[in-house]
Order: C-alpha cells, then sequence, then structure tokens
C-alpha cells in the first residue's frame, strides 16, 4: 500500500474500479434525485425492515450498469434476495462459486431514506474468487465517494484515506448499528452499546453500516461493530478499512470474510481491546 501522497489516484484494474465509481455515483444521484417522493413503503423481514420502490430502481440501474461492461459477472443484491438472515446466507453460499461477484446493496440505510435523514449510501463490492478486490460507497448527500482496491489503497476526492490513531478506548469514537432483526441482533448490540459506551469517548448510531466503515477507513470513527449484518452491508467498506490501514474481523477476531454477518472494525490499534470487551458484552446479552 504505498502511496504517493501528492499523486492524484487514477482507477486502474481492467476497469472494474471505473465502472463500480461510475455505477455507484448514477445510482447515488438518482436516489438522492428521490429523496422525499418514494411512493410506496414496503415491510420485509420485520416492521423494521423498509423497502421502497427506490431501492428496487437503485438495483435496477445497477445491475444494467454492470452488466453493460462485464455481462458474464455474477452479481448479489440485497433486493434480488428474500429477506430474513437464513436466506441471505443461502444466496451468498449460492453464488460463491462466481469467478467475478458483484456484491450490491442499492440503498444502505434505507430508514434514513426514507426518513429524510442524510446518512445513506450505494454501496458496490467486487469479489475475485471470494476475495473482494474492488469496494466503492458512495454518499450522495455530501457527494462523497470512498473508494479501495485491494492492495493498492483506498481514497476519498483522490486523496488516500487512513485511519485515526487513537491508541485507547477511552479516547475513541465508536460506531454501531440496530439492524431489522429485533430478537437476535438487537439484544447483542444493546448488551454491546451498554457495555462500550462508558469506556469510550462517544459511541454514533447513524443508520448506515457500509457509511460507518468507510468513516473509520477515513480517521472519523475510531471502529465500528454490529451484530447481524450482510455481506452487501460490508463487502465495499470492509475493504476500505483494510487498505486504509485498519482491521476487520469477525467478534472472534477471524479476517473479514463474505460470510461473516458480526463485524468489528476499527483503527487496528483498539481492535483487540474493543473484541475483549464485545466478548464481554455478548455474555451479558445472550
Ligand atoms: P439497509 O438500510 O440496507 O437495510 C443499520 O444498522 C444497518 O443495518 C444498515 O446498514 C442496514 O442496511 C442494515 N440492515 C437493516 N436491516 C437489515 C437486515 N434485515 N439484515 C441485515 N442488515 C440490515
Ligand atoms: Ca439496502
Amino acid at each position: 500500500m504505498a502511496h504517493q501522497e501528492n499523486i492524484p489516484f487514477t482507477p486502474s484494474g481492467k476497469s472494474f474500479t471505473a465502472v463500480a465509481i461510475n455505477t455507484a455515483a448514477k445510482a447515488g444521484e438518482w436516489i438522492k434525485s428521490k429523496l422525499g417522493s418514494h411512493t410506496t413503503l414496503s415491510l420485509k423481514y420485520s416492521p423494521q425492515d423498509l423497502v421502497t420502490e427506490v431501492d428496487k430502481g437503485s438495483e435496477t440501474m445497477i445491475r444494467k450498469l454492470i452488466l453493460t461492461h462485464f455481462p458474464t459477472h455474477s452479481i448479489l443484491g440485497e433486493e434480488g434476495v428474500e429477506p430474513g438472515p437464513e436466506a441471505s446466507a443461502k444466496a451468498l453460499t449460492e453464488m460463491s462459486g462466481a469467478e467475478y461477484l458483484w456484491i450490491v446493496d442499492p440503498i444502505d440505510g434505507t430508514t434514513n431514506f426514507v426518513h429524510g435523514f442524510p446518512f445513506y449510501t450505494v454501496s458496490i463490492a467486487l469479489a475475485y474468487k471470494g476475495e473482494v478486490i474492488v469496494g466503492v460507497v458512495y454518499d450522495p448527500s455530501r457527494d462523497e465517494l470512498f473508494v479501495a482496491e485491494k492492495g493498492k489503497g483506498a481514497y476519498l476526492r483522490g486523496k488516500p484515506m487512513k485511519v485515526s490513531g487513537e491508541a485507547k478506548l477511552t479516547d475513541s469514537l465508536l460506531a454501531t448499528g440496530f439492524p431489522a432483526d429485533r430478537e437476535g441482533a438487537l439484544p447483542l448490540n444493546m448488551a454491546g452499546l451498554q457495555h462500550l459506551a462508558p469506556k469510550v469517548r462517544n459511541v454514533r448510531i447513524a443508520g448506515s453500516a457500509a457509511l460507518h466503515l468507510a468513516y473509520v477507513a477515513a480517521g472519523r470513527l475510531s471502529g465500528f461493530w454490529e451484530i447481524g449484518l450482510n455481506s452487501w452491508d460490508t463487502a465495499a467498506g470492509a475493504l476500505l478499512v483494510q487498505e486504509s490501514g485498519g482491521q476487520v474481523t469477525d467478534m472472534e477476531g477471524n479476517p473479514y470474510s463474505l460470510s461473516i454477518r458480526d463485524i468489528a472494525a476499527s483503527n487496528g490499534t483498539i481492535q483487540q481491546d474493543l473484541l475483549q470487551e464485545l466478548k464481554a458484552a455478548a455474555t451479558i446479552g445472550s
């Protein structure tokens, strides 16, 4: 990850990255134009699991754009999968044989989008033989496009990103989230929050896992954890963190993989302390 500070980033790698960037930017601008004017609001897995016609339209647009460039590639998108954790895991397993697999969240932070809270993103990752090689998260509200290429670093507005320098939890700003699963995930995330909040500088819960991960990569958050996520919430963001010098693991400290549903990401320096506290919290939450 050798960066030259003053040379602007230009996409490379058979233009996979350029396609990811252009597709995320186009879909992001489109969903932003629909803010406040969606006409359908459906419930998926639970009353907290929302979907609008804008999620579906964004995914259709993304699929068409990717397939225009790479017609033989496979695409795993949130809106192409039945709701619920079992269906998500099954869909990922079924597609795990694909050589090139795009992993797409057409709106990460749908609840925010529905309420007009400007913290939602388009998340697009490309995995080659199961390993994420490109990750792009686009935040249309601030026009920020976070991009990472495996082994080549992570960039925001052409500048290399770097994780933050906090060495202790007491100095750390963390984020977490509450996904739609109110039975399994909510008590565990609540237990983590209750356990960690007194030990850190503060905790933010802004409703987009992809953007929280991008903020860890950009050094705006020291760390992030969340139980019960899907691959489309995390694939692009995890590469952003890794390529910015941070660490991403499951709750046991195993390195990030697409099948991980429980994620802990940080600047690396606080990772072990974060995992230790989450382990202690889980014994209270279960
Ligand atoms: P979404 O907006 O794409 O659904 C909020 O804590 C995070 O959880 C968001 O990234 C949100 O993504 C995700 N999330 C919401 N419902 C979820 C579900 N049923 N399964 C997994 N992740 C979910
Ligand atoms: Ca989504």
